[in-house]
């Protein structure tokens, strides 16, 4: 039977099933800049806006929390994107000289 001949118009078809398929999802890592008492401002806004893409007001905010607090969240990322974050910002904070460093952290 063709399902537009049905008096329901075929529509089950259509229907959610009745449990979900899961869809994994990876585990995510939080990336922390984290404060010195050394590394001038101006070059860990310039690591935030390479690393991670920041603009210029975002990423004195970021250094600034740092500053004030100890870290300050730069992103969530899957493992993978997060290792390769904190080893790039150690790697641009050498460029200039310093230690800049950065924390992993499981989220949640
Ligand atoms: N505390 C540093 C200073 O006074 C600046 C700084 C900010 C360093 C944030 C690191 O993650 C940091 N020059």
């Amino acid at each position: 039977m063709a399902k537009t001949d049905r008096p329901d118009g075929g529509t089950d078809l259509l229907e959610r099933p009745a449990t979900k398929p899961k869809t994994e999802r990876p585990p995510l890592y939080k990336v922390l800049l984290l404060n010195d008492n050394v590394t001038p401002f101006n070059v860990v806004v310039e690591v935030l806006r390479r690393v991670f893409n920041m603009g210029p007001e975002k990423a004195f905010q970021v250094m600034m929390t740092a500053h004030e607090k100890g870290s300050c969240l730069c992103g969530v990322f899957t493992f993978e994107v997060a290792e390769t974050k904190v080893m790039e910002g150690k790697a641009a904070g050498r460029e200039y000289g310093t230690n800049l460093q950065f924390d992993l952290e499981p989220e949640e």
